[in-house]
């Protein structure tokens, strides 16, 4: 029975009030789960309405504007905040257990960072997640808050600079219940990223049809909408003056956030409580930073870009890292070695060791249950110190992973658990003398549905009244039952931390084991995941559109400051052809992680494997990565030091230009370097948006003759486009098969000049594998000026590398500044330099130490 119309705007409602039809953008489902009908609908004291625009996923069963919470008295005015109590005055409930008293604390935590918490009074799941504090204090916030009870309450939080309201709750539908929390959000702009882990087809969000994003880690392959490995909360709004925030929502529960076409964000969650962070930038750089510090880095795990591609040595491709996945194991358990057809293997370790290349191999988190006593120690140990995750009945849960036995699940909340764990990765490194390792299946994933003998018994936390659209509308599908208990909570809070509690261990045991830097890998994955691990983008398909979307992740994990991160170079799933093959290594060569892996059963698909032309693709384009490295180690290093991305999207270097708000078929290493990849299959044109800056082809040093323009222009296939930025001075050093034999080449500079005839630059350089070079001062850093075309400055800032002073400086090129007929080296008189018909300065031959300063005169 739909209520009629009348008048177009008032209508009838079945329990013959008078109700409003409210528009469609500004509606918030009061029926998001299956099965609505007029009478389920006014049983939830509800509206029930058509929309105006059909097909459009437009709610037609809408929460009244008055629902549901009241404050009582003022808002308080507490130490660097305000207090406000809530009253619940709707009867009516969504899902019932609604809290019937709140209290939120809104925390000035900072001028930039913003706190607000929302409990209900009782004991109620919070995340674990160490909170560092902000610095600087709060003398002069950059945003405001206000409250209101019209028509129910809601604040809103606003950017003090520009009036824009950032955050505002007045889109209705808060709710705070047992198992279903709810707030509605109008945002100041469409220009909304991030929210993840799902494979998204655009970088900024769509809001047409109401997508639904939902985040419960699952270990499957990606599959449209669904959800994937990790959980990470958190967007970022680049507001139409081109100011941005971004916000995190501290919660680990199952949740899904509804793109509201208002433009708004529908957040809904079915435990823990609000808990919101929000960074006001006011740069898109900033807010990354800001929520760096938020769980900053343990600075000796992550910034190792000692990877490329995994690929045969032969090829002479450049690579530096041979991975082992379970195939290595005996009969896949872990911390084994298959005794037959990898003997032999720790041999080869050390001898690809001696040729430059780095192994790492796979653990997975459950352990087989089924070898015989006293030859299994992670079994054994494990049971010794009870180390696994129990069913109500404190019985051990018993999945099946890939052992051919039945599997427990590791309890990494546990203390005797990280014992454990990092005691049986340091023996197992006494036998395999691996460089790091990569954690897989840890969403966790399981082939059967919760337990294998019970499966899930029927109960409010298995079968919970309000689902997220998770995949097969069942939160135990291919992983624990919510009622599993470890010893942080129930699976139905911590699932989503699964990940995240195994890559402390992890990344403490191989540095331990190692004794050196490295970095661990790890495919779940949540907020502040970042200080220990870096992440694959998983189990990807060898497919075009999959190319494009490798872009969007990377970027993704980009806000969510896991910088070194890329997706299976070639793809995962399913056969590349030589032709996506080749373009995926020419991007791959981009990612600030790089490397090549398919599944098992596949074609090979390593460059090697194809025709000559591929590898000559795949060469030239990993030469690039190689000659960049120092620029990309120093951005890497830049982002341990104050956060921020490496892989950067055009918007936020160039936000007050709308054109870039939607790009994410290009991409930026840094402020410096423009990365334009074919994505299309036969394409034969390229097109390409240069935004406001001179930009100069980094082949050539050829001016791009247009600007804040789209352009376009033939391709074959060999073509990337590259294009390096005025203004920026990039590092660089001679490319080789490696990275060890890569440092023993010159070193170089790219001075991109921009309007101005101005350019500069950092270069950081350390022993690459030195524990904690930043925190032990043991590293390099120069500052490089170019002042009005005249003066090249180079000046070393921090001297604290030993071997800095065998590396020379050896070329600088110097693009888009006129004709030069003298150049003097720190006073010198130097011929060896020449002109290039796209009037590009080589100066070559330079053989200065690279660890003392050094000027360049050009005139
Ligand atoms: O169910 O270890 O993402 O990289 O090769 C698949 C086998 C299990 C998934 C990983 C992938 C790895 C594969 N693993």
């Amino acid at each position: 029975m739909k209520c009629q119309k009348f008048f177009g705007f008032l209508l009838l409602s079945s329990m013959g009030l008078a109700q409003e039809c409210y528009p469609d953008e500004e509606r918030i489902d009061c029926h998001p789960d299956m099965g609505d009908t007029p009478e389920r609908c006014a049983a939830r004291g509800c509206i029930y309405c058509d929309a105006h625009v059909p097909n459009q996923n437009v709610p037609i069963c809408y929460l009244p504007r008055d629902y549901s919470y009241f404050m009582v008295g003022l808002p308080e005015q507490i130490e660097d905040g305000f207090r406000v109590n809530l009253v619940r005055r709707s009867t009516d409930t969504m899902f019932g257990g609604d809290s019937a008293n709140l209290t939120l604390i809104a925390e000035f935590q900072s001028d930039y960072r913003l706190r607000i918490k929302i409990t209900d009074g009782t004991p109620r799941w919070e995340v674990p997640l160490r909170i560092d504090p902000p610095s600087g204090g709060n003398q002069n916030p950059l945003y405001g808050i206000r409250f209101t009870n019209i028509p129910a309450f809601s604040f809103k939080i606003l950017r003090r600079a520009t009036g824009t309201t950032l955050f505002d709750t007045s889109l209705g539908g808060f709710t705070f219940a047992d198992q279903f929390l709810q707030m509605g959000i109008k945002l100041p702009s469409r220009n909304v990223y991030g929210i993840g882990e799902n494979e998204q087809p655009t970088f900024r969000h769509s809001f047409e049809k109401w997508p639904r994003w939902v985040l419960w880690a699952k270990g499957l392959p990606p599959s449209y909408d669904a959800s994937l490995y990790g959980v990470h909360p958190h967007y970022t709004v680049l507001e139409e003056d081109g100011n941005a925030h971004s916000v995190v929502i501290v919660n680990s529960n199952a949740q899904e956030f509804v793109m509201h076409p208002h433009p708004g964000i529908v957040y809904r969650t079915i435990g823990g409580i609000f808990d919101i962070y929000m960074f006001l930038g006011p740069t898109p750089e900033n807010t990354v930073e800001q929520y760096t510090e938020l769980c900053r880095f343990g600075y000796d795990h992550i910034d190792n870009l000692r990877t490329v591609v995994d690929r045969m040595i032969a090829s002479e491709i450049p690579y530096d890292v041979q991975y082992g996945d379970i195939g290595i194991m005996d009969r896949r358990l872990d911390f084994t070695v298959d005794p037959i057809n990898f003997a032999g293997l720790a041999e080869y370790v050390t001898e690809l060791r001696t040729r430059g290349i780095k192994f790492m191999t796979i653990l997975d988190p459950a352990i087989s249950v089924g070898e015989p006593a006293g030859t299994y120690p992670a079994f054994d140990l494990g049971q010794e110190m009870d180390v696994w995750i129990k069913k109500s009945d404190g019985t051990p849960m018993r999945g099946r992973v890939w052992p051919e036995d039945h599997v427990y699940f590791p309890d990494f909340h546990k203390n005797a658990t990280r014992e454990w764990w990092i005691y049986l990765i340091k023996q197992f490194h006494e036998e395999l003398d691996f460089d790091s390792l990569w954690i897989d299946m840890n969403e966790p994933g399981n082939f059967v549905n919760g337990d294998i003998v019970q499966g899930c018994p029927t109960n409010s936390i298995n079968q919970p009244p309000y689902l997220p659209r998770v995949r097969q509308n069942s939160l135990y599908d291919h992983t624990l039952c919510p009622d599993h208990i470890d010893s942080a909570g129930i699976h139905y809070n911590t699932h989503n931390l699964y990940g995240w509690s195994e890559s402390e261990p992890t990344a403490t045991a191989t540095t331990q084991a190692v004794g050196k830097r490295t970095f661990a890998l790890s495919r779940a994955t949540f907020l502040g995941s970042g200080r220990w691990v870096t992440h694959w983008l998983g189990d990807n398909w060898s497919s075009w559109d999959n190319l494009h979307f490798s872009i969007i992740g990377m970027l993704q994990f980009n806000l969510f400051r896991i910088p070194f991160n890329g997706p299976d170079i070639c793809g995962h799933q399913l056969d590349a052809t030589a032709e996506l093959c080749g373009r995926w290594m020419q991007l791959g060569a981009f990612y600030p992680f790089s490397r090549n892996h398919n599944a098992y059963g596949k074609l090979d698909q390593d460059p090697a494997a194809f025709n000559g032309s591929i590898i000559e693709i795949s060469k030239t384009a990993m030469s690039i990565r190689y000659h960049l490295l120092p620029y990309l180690y120093t951005l890497l290093a830049q982002h341990s030091m104050i956060g921020g991305t490496v892989a950067r999207a055009l918007w936020a270097e160039f936000p007050t230009d709308p054109e870039t708000a939607g790009i994410d078929r290009q991409f930026m290493w840094g402020s410096g370097l423009l990365i334009t990849p074919v994505l299309d299959e036969g394409a034969t044109t390229l097109r390409i948006y240069i935004p406001d800056a001179r930009f100069f082809d980094y082949f050539t040093g050829w001016e791009v003759p247009v600007r804040k323009a789209w352009d376009e222009f033939p391709i074959t296939p060999e073509t990337i486009a590259l294009d390096i930025r005025g203004g920026s001075i990039l590092p660089t050093q001679g490319p080789a098969v490696n990275t060890n034999l890569a440092r023993q080449n010159e070193l170089g500079l790219i001075v991109a000049l921009d309007d101005l005839m101005e350019a500069k630059g950092s270069f950081y350089y350390d022993a690459g594998d030195n524990l904690d070079p930043i925190g032990s001062g043991e590293y390099f850093w120069a500052e490089i000026t170019q002042d009005r075309f005249v003066v090249l400055n180079y000046t070393v800032t921090v001297n604290g590398y030993a071997d800095m002073n065998r590396q020379v400086m050896g070329n600088i090129t110097v693009n888009g500044g006129p004709a030069r007929t003298n150049i003097r080296v720190n006073g010198v008189d130097h011929t060896e330099f020449f002109m290039t018909p796209e009037s590009q300065l080589n100066i070559y031959n330079l053989a200065l130490v690279a660890n003392e300063d050094f000027i360049v005169e050009m005139s």
